[in-house]
């Protein structure tokens, strides 16, 4: 037996056995790596030292870009000033602050947040507070959460029951008892290279009523939609279908609960989707863009009457059973308040919309290029559908991640044979020529 085995806090240099990784090859990665070990603006910087333009944000986060000086400064000092207080019946400063600014950000009356650690986190919160809404509201028969196929709502057994990816749900088990789902926005047949929201579409929303008919509006709690979906590959809304699916909730007395993990904090040109679409949900999920990726956090936002609805009863009771540990961690709250800061003093949502003109231009430039089915572009998101190599789905796209990594120069999300384009707001028009031209020679690459 070597040394290293016989003491479990010595390790083998460079073993990288013991992490199982989340969402990933893990064989195939641990024979190849693709390591991460500095970050800096647009940039990302491999361990073989070389500079990797990001053209995912990080995962959808990094929207005020890398390692930005007042953000990190931020961390550092609240870290030396106060690491941690109970969230429950204590508070820090930064928390209610942030909670302020984020309800300023939210339509409507918008105006109470919930914190969280993550997306999967603030979707479970959301369908929570549903539930017990109705509950304190004397409607407990409205159990029902209704989903959408093609969605995306984490990894929680609330996200995998209403979200509609079928390898995220179906080892599993059943999940939630009583969920349903409407049919996904997209048909590549209607809307094949639609820049922003297709034309074709709205009427799905009508698919809600028959929902409501099958199982009585009186067993329904909330709709859960991502206004665009971002995982199951850039779906943009058709237009007019989220003001349907708005009107016929309203109708039948059902929540709708917009996930913006992803829309939230500028994707789309905007603090959220609900202002760019003039629809106002009952609550919305949020978490990535908040803290920008530097500390984990998510939450809720939630309207005024439905928060209200739950303060009753004595004083010293408390009103909703439903919180964690690092609910509004002061370490994400001085992340977040610094991230919401330089979102506003640089204006990124507004250079978001005003990119996204050329941006959309740039990367529709990519259809005819081999394999190339769809391309869709809304906000900064865009994803480019690649055919499938005959027999082995993902394959096109596996290939594609390891070129624009180790030939590229460039972090780029893959999912399955799609790849999703969606840079930190902070992408100059020769950033984003950049990260398309080199798009353009990964699928060049694995034609
Ligand atoms: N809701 C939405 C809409 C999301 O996009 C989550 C919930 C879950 O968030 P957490 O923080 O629990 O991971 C997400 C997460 C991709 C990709 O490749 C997207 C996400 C996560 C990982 C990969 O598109 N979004």
């Amino acid at each position: 037996m070597s040394s290293a085995a016989a003491s479990p806090t010595v390790l083998a240099p460079n073993d990288l056995e013991a992490y199982w990784m989340p969402f990933s090859a893990n064989r195939a990665f641990k024979k190849e790596p693709r390591m991460l070990v500095g970050a800096k603006d647009m940039h990302y910087v491999s361990s073989d030292g070389r500079r990797l333009i990001d053209a995912a944000a990080g995962l959808w986060c990094v929207n005020a870009g890398h390692g930005r000086e007042p953000i990190v400064r931020a961390i550092q000092d609240q870290a030396a000033e106060m690491d941690f207080a109970p969230p429950f019946q204590f508070g820090n400063p930064k928390a209610f602050q942030l909670a302020t600014r984020v309800a300023a950000l939210a339509p409507g009356d918008l105006d109470h947040v919930f914190f969280a650690n993550s997306g999967s986190e603030a979707v479970d919160t959301a369908l929570k507070i549903a539930l017990a809404y109705h509950n304190v509201s004397g409607q407990g028969a409205r159990q029902r959460l209704i989903g959408r196929v093609r969605g995306y709502h984490g990894v929680g057994f609330g996200g995998i029951s209403v979200g509609g990816m079928v390898a995220n749900r179906k080892t599993f088990g059943p999940g939630l008892a009583g969920v349903d789902h409407l049919p996904t926005t997209y048909n590549r047949a209607e809307q094949a290279f639609t820049r922003g929201e297709p034309e074709w579409g709205a009427h799905l929303a009508d698919e809600l009523e028959n929902i409501v008919g099958l199982h009585d509006a009186s067993t329904i709690a909330a709709v859960i939609v991502e206004p665009m979906a971002g995982s199951t590959g850039v779906l943009p809304p058709p237009r007019g279908y989220l003001q349907k699916l708005r009107a016929i909730c309203d109708k039948h007395g059902i929540l709708l609960i917009f996930d913006e993990v992803i829309t939230g904090f500028g994707r789309l040109g905007y603090a959220f989707a609900a202002e760019r679409y003039g629809v106002v949900p009952d609550m919305i999920c949020f978490a990535k863009g908040v803290t920008s990726g530097t500390v984990p956090m998510g939450g809720v936002v939630v309207r005024k009457p439905i928060h209200d609805a739950f303060m009753k009863g004595p004083e010293h009771v408390v009103e909703l059973f439903h919180g964690y540990t690092y609910s509004a961690h002061p370490l994400a709250c001085a992340a977040g308040l610094a991230t919401l800061a330089l979102y506003e003093d640089e204006d990124l949502f507004g250079h978001a919309r005003r990119l996204e003109d050329g941006f959309a231009d740039a990367v529709h430039g990519l259809k005819g290029l081999p394999n190339v089915v769809d391309i869709r572009t809304v906000g900064l998101a865009a994803a480019i559908d690649l055919a499938p190599i005959d027999g082995a789905p993902g394959k096109r796209g596996y290939a594609a991640t390891q070129e624009t990594f180790h030939r590229q120069d460039m972090l780029m999300r893959v999912a399955g044979d799609t790849l999703v384009i969606s840079p930190p707001l902070i992408a100059t028009p020769a950033h984003i020529d950049e990260i398309v031209e080199k798009t353009a020679g990964a699928i060049r690459a694995v034609a």
